[in-house]
């Protein structure tokens, strides 16, 4: 695992403070305000039904959701039923800087986490687009990440992601396992005092395939 920006040899990729406090500051302030249109709200596990710690809303053409009867993506927000808000233009920019992806992002998922949540070892695999990274922003108070192999079983390494640092999970990479198994409250000023403590997390992802699939 590399911590200098650039990819080691499975493709992933830590560049930390890509953003600097005033980008970080403006990208926060855009993304508040757009969940004042698209709130946060609480998804459900498949079958369980059983509520995540993470709440979470979606910016961009298409959201990914969780409910009852699976993951997917939907054009809309499931409480409210109206489109996602458009995608801030840093994010746009971050994406174009470095996916390496011809096409823009599809969608735009905003995770946050209160002092208590975490996001237990998954794998973005939802998407159509199989070969386009992931790229996420961290915003907030700082987090423990973990990521793992293909394998659910595999060895997993923890790293701490700051306010301001950006992931990218491309290549093989890109089906690793991974997590967030804690936030470490009142490590960041950036988030106003309703979103503190707590730390926003922006996915940015391509869902359909080069052929327009979903
Ligand atoms: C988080 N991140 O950092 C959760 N997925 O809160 C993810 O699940 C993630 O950071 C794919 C690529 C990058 C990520
Ligand atoms: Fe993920």
């Amino acid at each position: 695992m590399n911590t200098d920006g650039t990819p080691d040899a499975t493709g992933f990729r830590l560049l930390p403070g890509w953003f600097s406090r005033d980008a970080q500051a403006a990208l926060a302030d855009e993304v508040i305000a757009l969940i004042g249109t698209a709130p946060l709200y609480r998804p459900c596990m498949p079958r369980t039904g059983r509520p995540l710690s993470v709440r979470m809303t979606n910016l961009g053409p298409l959201g990914w959701i969780s409910d009852q009867t699976g993951y997917r993506y939907e054009d809309r927000h499931p409480v409210t039923g109206a489109p996602w808000p458009a995608m801030p233009q840093a994010l746009l920019d971050l994406w174009a800087a470095i996916s390496g992806w011809p096409d823009p992002p599809q969608a735009c998922l905003v995770n946050f986490y209160g002092p208590d949540a975490r996001l237990g070892l998954h794998v973005d695999a939802d998407e159509s687009a199989k070969t386009a990274p992931v790229v996420s922003v961290s915003l907030g108070d700082r987090a423990r990440f973990r990521l793992g192999g293909p394998g659910r079983k595999d060895p997993t390494r923890s790293l701490v992601l700051s306010s301001g640092d950006v992931v990218v999970l491309g290549g093989t990479s890109r089906r690793f396992h991974h997590g967030v198994d804690r936030i470490y409250p009142g490590t960041s000023t950036l988030l106003p005092q309703n979103y503190t403590p707590g730390r926003i997390n922006l996915t940015l992802r391509r869902v359909s395939d080069p052929d327009g699939r979903e």
